[in-house]
């Protein structure tokens, strides 16, 4: 006859077992992407936007936070003002200053739910009137 204890035991380890297969698939915490941007992704316009806007699937940290956006010569066109929509958490925005025709880069950088920082890039041209 098998001793009470190592039933026990192995009852316990098959629980465990099947606690941790169930658990440990299930992203609880989901990985932030980018889904949004306004100007979009690669998109031409015909005025200056007056902010640039990126939304991601789900809501980011608040904290780490960073979007610019730089020109054809890598200078800094955005007011250094990002910010969170603060009715939407996946919405993060700055302000630009009047942008000249020319194709710009929006970079950004958040921090997910998940903790993992998610950095990220895209264009948009401004054309020639
Ligand atoms: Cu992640």
């Amino acid at each position: 006859m098998t001793p009470p204890k190592l039933i026990y035991l192995t009852k316990s380890l098959v629980l465990l077992i099947l606690f941790l297969s169930l658990a440990l698939p299930l992203p609880v915490f989901a990985h932030a992407i980018m889904v949004k941007a306004q100007p979009a992704v690669d998109s031409t316009v015909a005025e200056s936007p007056k902010q640039v806007d990126v939304w991601f699937n789900d809501k980011v940290g608040s904290e780490y936070k960073a979007l610019a956006v730089v020109n054809s010569k890598g200078e800094r066109m955005d007011n250094k003002d990002v910010a969170q929509e603060t009715f939407d958490p996946s919405h993060l925005y700055t302000t630009v200053k009047d942008l000249p025709p020319d194709t710009y880069t929006v970079k950004y950088r958040v921090v997910s739910i998940d903790t993992h920082i998610v950095t990220g890039k895209f264009k948009f041209t401004i054309k020639k009137p």
